[in-house]
């Protein structure tokens, strides 16, 4: 019988470097725009200035340390849940790849709030809370399949990430708000 608790808290442990990508990218961000400053055929700007290269490779850098943090304690407590923590280049390379996905989701979300007519900063609700998680699974289902496969191949701890992200997402903006690192609490 599968241990559903057990496989919620995996779900939800393998989740927060993909989660801690985006406050990442918020304290290193703010420099280059991914998108030279170019506007889309519409007229308005493919991202805008709240997606630069600095928030990017700071947000995955940001996802890969913490991802290693958490392997760590797995090692230190001689916790080997599944093959997360099998071998470290392997785990590096679940991390890159769901950081990665993480903040390419987020421009996805930019991209569709500038087509329409959502300015940069502006209240994106769904919009801005699951695009990444989607981007993070479908890119770890394509280049981290077995990682993919055994912790959200039975869908519930998707189902579980989809459903607390946006409250989760929300906490986090109000903090970022009140230590002044975001102009909005959202
Ligand atoms: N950020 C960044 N690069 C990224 C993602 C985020 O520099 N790839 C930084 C930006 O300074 C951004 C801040 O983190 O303003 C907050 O991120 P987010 O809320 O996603 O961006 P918004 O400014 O709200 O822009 P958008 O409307 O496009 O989501
Ligand atoms: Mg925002
Ligand atoms: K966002």
């Amino acid at each position: 019988m599968p241990d559903i608790p057990l496989e919620i808290f995996q779900s939800l442990l393998f989740f927060i470097p993909a989660f801690i990508a985006n406050p990442g990218a918020v304290i290193t961000g703010g420099h280059f725009p991914i998108d030279f400053g170019k506007k889309f055929v519409d007229g308005k700007r493919i991202f805008g200035d709240g997606k630069t290269w600095s928030g990017f490779f700071g947000g995955v850098a940001s996802g890969v340390i913490f991802g290693l943090i958490i392997y760590a304690l797995l090692v230190v407590l001689n916790l080997h849940i599944g093959n997360f923590s099998s071998t470290i280049t392997g785990a590096i390379g679940v991390l890159i790849t769901m950081s990665a996905g993480s903040l390419l989701g987020d421009m996805v979300g930019s991209f569709i709030k500038r087509r329409i007519g959502i300015e940069r900063g502006g209240k994106g609700s769904l919009l801005d809370q699951w695009p990444f998680v989607l981007m993070a699974f479908l890119i770890l289902f394509i280049f981290e399949r077995q990682f993919f496969m055994t912790y959200y191949g039975d869908i519930v701890g998707l189902i579980t990430i989809l459903v607390i992200t946006p409250p989760l997402h929300r906490a986090v903006n109000i903090i970022g708000y009140r230590m002044n690192k975001k102009d909005v609490p959202w």
